[in-house]
């Protein structure tokens, strides 16, 4: 859908598909169906979501919706998650005033039932939302073929009614024993417990991958010409370790952002493989080389009790003469560069904060503490108009991806080493403890986040955004004032 005259007008169902019993948005009566929204920056999206699930014994089946990563407000009418929630048969009407300085790039919305959020992920209750510039410059990407990619894990034995379904829309994503059956051998040098082994490299029982927006799996490529993945992780707590067969990937946007938006980080830097955690995104230019080649993502090891990330086929690339660009651009001078993003310089933190992950058998914490949906009450308050320093440790042995609504930060180290890389990110992944001899050492990553916007105040949370952890508690508040 495209937003018209500054607007786009949607109205999503929440509704039961049968027979599976799980939930599902519709869209126009198509159930299943969760349209990529396309809108400028300064647009406003008006959504009416009407919650059409039957009210039941074993979930509340409440729903809601969460902007994720775009730079609005936290209230009521807008990205408010905590507190708008629809029961089965009532509505929500949200006005959700993008920002005419929202960076241009992919963005997502979800549902963001505190409980139910692993379930709702899990049944699909996801989809794109894509923010091009309000005006064109001569580099702006308008003549690069692009597509927009959809990774999702699905339950195949739905834990909570027990009837097998599958996912609508995706094409299944090949697990590498699979993927041997169809006479794929070649795939990342091996991690030596693929496959079959228990390890993290075998395949995760009950749980399948989708990707949607390729034909059958299939995406086209054209020898020497550059296009441009648009890559959207929007599974309920799987780590994709994205790779091209012989190529490098040209990353150019991340959780949104251009990489320039850092000031001094170029507009495209290559690189091997790129990991992307649970609701990240990874903008990033392929070339075609002339000869079929797979998008897959590689074994990713998630710490000694973390899930299974197998080694996957997400989908073959194969090669025709040509690419074609979108229809209908009217742009005067297209350019095969990358939008520019106005770079957004950091200040020195005012607060420096300790975060830190934990999990028990009885369930998922932050700083000690189980999210209670009763309570409003912020675990920090936070000066509008600052930057912060978090400190984000992992005393667990498994990864956790960090999450804050409404706002981006910059990740300046990942276990006491100064990354190279920097730029503007939503979601980042927390690597585990580990244990040195007698010692354990938390794992931990540290991001200075820009409160700066003065459109944003009020009350959000911060998470895990695998969401099963998230559901099991590991969720706070911060209340910007
Ligand atoms: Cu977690």
């Amino acid at each position: 859908m495209q937003s018209v005259g500054g607007r786009l007008l949607l109205t999503l169902d929440a509704v039961m598909e049968f027979p599976s019993g799980a939930p599902a948005f519709a869209y126009n009566g198509m159930i299943g169906v969760a349209p990529t929204l396309r809108v400028k920056q300064g647009d406003a999206i008006l959504l009416t979501l009407h919650n059409r699930l039957p009210p039941t014994n074993f979930t509340p089946n409440a729903v809601n919706v969460h902007f994720h990563g775009l730079d609005v407000s936290p209230n009521t009418a807008q990205d408010e998650v905590v507190t708008t929630l629809a029961n089965p048969g009532q509505t929500i009407h949200y006005a959700l005033e993008i920002p005419a300085t929202q960076q241009p790039g992919l963005y997502w919305y979800h549902t963001h039932s505190h409980g139910e959020a692993y379930w709702q992920a899990t049944s699909g209750m996801s989809g794109a939302i894509l923010v091009e510039p309000a005006t064109h410059h001569a580099s702006d990407f308008a003549a690069i073929p692009q597509n927009i990619l959809i990774l999702r894990d699905v339950q195949d034995h739905p834990n909570i009614i027990g009837v097998p379904w599958y996912a609508r829309k995706g094409t299944v994503a090949l697990e590498m024993a699979a993927a041997r059956q169809h006479g794929i051998t070649q795939y990342h040098p091996a991690d030596p417990d693929d496959v079959d082994s228990g390890g993290p490299c075998s395949a995760e029982r009950y749980m399948h991958v989708t990707i949607e927006g390729t034909h059958d799996g299939v995406l086209q490529s054209a020898p020497g010409q550059r296009q441009l993945l648009r890559v959207l992780n929007a599974s309920g707590g799987r780590i994709f370790d994205l790779a091209v067969d012989g190529e490098r990937l040209g990353l150019v946007g991340i959780d949104g952002y251009p990489l320039n938006a850092y000031p001094g980080t170029p507009s495209v830097v290559w690189v091997d493989h790129f990991v992307l955690p649970p609701g990240g995104r990874a903008e990033f230019l392929v070339t075609g080389q002339g000869k079929e080649a797979y998008l897959r993502s590689r074994c990713y090891n998630s710490g000694p009790v973390g899930d299974r990330d197998p080694a996957l086929i997400l989908a073959r690339l194969v090669p025709v003469a040509r690419l074609r660009t979108s229809a209908g651009s009217s742009v005067a001078a297209e350019s095969t560069e990358p939008p520019s993003g106005d770079p957004i310089t950091v200040q020195a933190p005012a607060v420096q904060r300790l975060v830190t992950f934990s999990e028990d058998a009885a369930g998922y914490y932050i700083n000690h503490q189980s999210f209670d949906m009763k309570s409003m009450k912020p675990m920090f308050v936070v000066r509008s108009g600052t930057m912060e320093r978090w400190v984000i440790e992992n005393d667990t042995d498994e990864v956790h991806a960090f999450h804050i609504h409404q706002v981006h930060f910059v990740v300046d180290d990942v276990n006491g080493r100064p990354l190279t890389l920097r730029y503007w990110q939503d979601t980042a992944i927390v690597p585990p403890q580990r244990h040195i001899g007698r010692n354990t050492i938390p794992g931990r990553i540290t991001a200075l986040i820009d409160f700066r916007s003065p459109l944003i105040k009020g009350t959000f949370p911060f998470h895990c955004h695998m969401l099963d952890h998230e559901d099991g508690g590991m969720m706070a508040l911060v209340k910007v004032i």
